[in-house]
């Protein structure tokens, strides 16, 4: 599909928030603007004509994006996050300040916790504005400095280029790497030259893992079995902490860590467990009433758009901007023990 300098035509049932905030007089003020990188509001749509099932629809090309499409990407932050634009951002990345002894230390309900932030390289487009080049350096630039950790974070680096099929097949089914060819992702271009620059860095037991060029430049991943929020917190704060000391990650003081999603800004994080919840989730609207209430978002077992299998859901926070990382995961803490306490009354 082209698309051009008309008001796209968006279906009557779309319930994006592309579709709900884009209006004639939106799309007239932005579309003769382009960002430093050449990133127009046509661009920023893509993803959310082309998917009219998607939740929100838009992406970024660069930070500039932000502000230079400001008619439509406030709104759309403010309905997501709850943030407007005179609100302040702020990081906690200490987990001295976070309370979650683990909800569920016998393994009934939590099967594993995992927590992911995304980061992109200051001074470049991102991943949907990228070129071949740069997207190169980058996967060069991080590969390094990833392969330069030591004690529990220490790992290696496997490219995507040249993994076999079967080995890229178990890594997704177990959880541990992004999928090909997700066509939210493809309409905004992030898939461009796939798969090459594209990989992923982890650890010998998958605790730690880095996604390379996927949605964002990185996905810094801490994941393991059970219900310890704490200790996968720790393990993550950490390695940010060394990944910085070799690359410099963009960074805005009003939006916080800038994603190519608007959803990811602000801390960019997702912390989520996988957890049996067969009667609550025999309930939809039940469970949505404890979602709604910690601020939780629902997906299926593997990852965003999928469906549950067998009673298990992926729950997360959904607030990432305007809060900080601590009260992100705490979000996600809160919630789950309502969750469990609810399941086992029913
Ligand atoms: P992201 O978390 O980066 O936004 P997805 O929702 O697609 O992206 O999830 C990526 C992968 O991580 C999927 O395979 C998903 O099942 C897996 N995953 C998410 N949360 C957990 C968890 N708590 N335990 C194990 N795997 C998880
Ligand atoms: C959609 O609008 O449904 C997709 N573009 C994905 C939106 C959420 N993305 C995300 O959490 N990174």
């Amino acid at each position: 599909m082209s698309l051009d300098n008309r008001f796209p035509m968006l279906a009557e049932d779309c319930n994006s928030l592309l579709c709900k905030y884009l209006t004639p007089e939106v799309f007239d003020a932005l579309k003769d603007r382009k960002t430093n990188n050449g990133f127009s509001i046509q661009d920023v749509i893509k993803s959310g004509v082309e998917n009219i099932d998607s939740g929100i629809g838009v992406y970024a090309g660069d930070e500039l994006s932000y502000h230079t499409f400001s008619e439509l990407f406030d709104p759309i932050i403010k309905d997501y996050h709850g943030f407007g634009v005179d609100d302040i951002h702020q990081s906690n990345l200490n987990p001295d300040d976070l309370n979650a002894p683990n909800p569920d230390p016998d393994n009934h309900y939590i099967i594993s916790t995992r927590i992911r932030v995304g980061r992109n390289i200051d001074g470049l487009p991102l991943g949907t504005a990228i070129s071949k080049k740069d997207r190169n350096l980058i996967e060069k630039k991080v590969s390094i400095a990833l392969n330069a950790l030591t004690g529990e974070l220490s790992g290696t680096y496997y490219p995507l280029s040249g993994m076999s099929e079967i080995v890229r097949e178990q890594l997704i089914s177990d959880h541990f790497l992004f999928k090909a060819g997700d066509r939210f992702l493809e309409s905004a271009g992030l898939n461009r030259n796939w798969p090459e620059g594209r990989g992923i860095y982890h650890n010998d037991n998958k605790t730690f893992l880095v996604w390379i060029n996927e949605e964002d430049q990185l996905r810094i991943i801490s994941m393991q079995m059970g219900g310890d929020i704490k200790a996968v917190f720790t393990r993550l704060t950490t390695a940010i902490k060394e990944i910085e000391k070799k690359v410099t990650f963009s960074y805005n003081d009003h939006i916080g860590y800038i994603t190519s999603c608007p959803t990811n800004l602000g801390t960019a994080m997702r912390a989520s467990v996988h957890i049996k919840l067969p009667k609550l989730g025999a309930d939809m609207e039940r469970f949505k009433t404890i979602t709604d209430k910690y601020y939780l978002q629902i997906r299926g077992i593997h990852g965003e758009h999928s469906d549950s299998e067998g009673g298990i859901y992926d729950i997360s926070n959904k607030r990432r901007l305007g809060v900080t990382e601590v009260q992100c995961v705490q979000d996600m803490f809160d919630g789950v023990v309502a969750l469990i306490t609810v399941e086992k009354g029913l």
